[in-house]
């Protein structure tokens, strides 16, 4: 295993025999697994987003309504930059083990970017929404679905006749997860027996504890990620490194 440390090498052997032998596997990945197609993750220091802004104003209805105009532009510069970018070798080999091992790989993903999609993998569980999407801030009546919307220097656009703000199709934080995607990764991970947890820092709930389900369950719960997480001390084999280096070495 080229320049992979001791420990990594071993425990990526240990992975990709599990992994062979798995029957239902579930990938749970985070931002980290997007880190090398140039996409920022959330909580890095130095890259983060949350280096430069606060979650709960950037990334809650609360702040939206307090700020949509900073708001709004946040989540423009961040779709420029996902649609400027191209998935990496982490998701080509996930896509690719769908596609020669069909059915026995569930990809769930915290993150909003459409990287996964876009390399292949199908039947994605999105548990935070995407963040090409828009949706109407508040619950509209039909005006909103017939009138042409208005969007004034920045502004999020707002419906023509109501004034019904437009918001990105996310889940923000003290919202809800989307019930039929959180159900469906329940329900594959309570079916999975291998669980890779590839580049998330494991902060963020409910997704997190997707990770304890399996754990709990009895499957094998491999972690990919360069630095430590919330989640290492479930692991049954921890791999330090870059997803994009390691996944490719782990699903061929
Ligand atoms: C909710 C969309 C019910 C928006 C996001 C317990 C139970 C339930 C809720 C909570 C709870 N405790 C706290 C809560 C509340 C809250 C929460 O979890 N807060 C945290 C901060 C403590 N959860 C919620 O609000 C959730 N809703 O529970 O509803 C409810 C309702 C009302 C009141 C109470 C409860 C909603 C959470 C969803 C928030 N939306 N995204 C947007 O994107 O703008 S979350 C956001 O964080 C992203 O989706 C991101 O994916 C996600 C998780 O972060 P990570 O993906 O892990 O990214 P991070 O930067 O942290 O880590 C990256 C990792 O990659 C690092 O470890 C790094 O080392 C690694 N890495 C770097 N390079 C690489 C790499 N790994 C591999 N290879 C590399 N090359």
């Amino acid at each position: 295993m080229p320049d992979l440390e001791v420990e990594s090498a071993k425990s990526l052997e240990l992975a990709r025999q599990w992994v062979h032998a798995a029957q239902h596997l579930v990938v749970l990945s985070g931002a980290g697994v997007s880190a090398e197609s140039g996409v920022p993750t959330f909580r890095d220091t130095h890259t983060g987003y949350w280096a430069q802004f606060d979650p709960q104003e950037m990334a809650s209805e609360a702040g939206f309504r307090a700020h949509p105009q900073r708001v709004w532009q946040w989540y423009s510069y961040r779709r420029e930059l996902v649609a400027a970018v191209q998935p990496n070798a982490a998701h080509l080999a996930l896509a690719a083990f769908t596609k020669a091992h069909p059915g026995k790989l569930s990809v769930i993903t915290q993150n909003v970017d459409g990287l996964h999609q876009r390399a292949g993998s199908h039947d994605v569980i999105s548990l935070h929404g995407d963040v090409m999407r828009n949706q109407w801030l508040d619950a509209c009546g039909p005006c909103c679905e017939m009138a042409k919307t208005v969007a004034l220097g920045g502004q999020p656009p707002r419906c023509s006749t109501c004034g019904n703000m437009l918001r990105p199709g996310v889940v923000w934080f003290g919202e809800h997860l989307p019930v039929d995607a959180l159900a469906h990764a329940e329900a594959v991970v309570n079916a999975c027996d291998v669980m890779l947890v590839v580049g998330t820092s494991g902060v963020v709930y409910p997704a997190a504890g997707l990770v304890f389900q399996a754990h709990q369950q009895g499957a094998k719960v491999v972690i990919v990620n360069p630095q430590a997480t919330e989640l290492d001390m479930l692991a049954d084999a921890l791999l330090r490194a870059p997803a994009a280096k390691v996944l490719p070495m782990m699903l061929d």
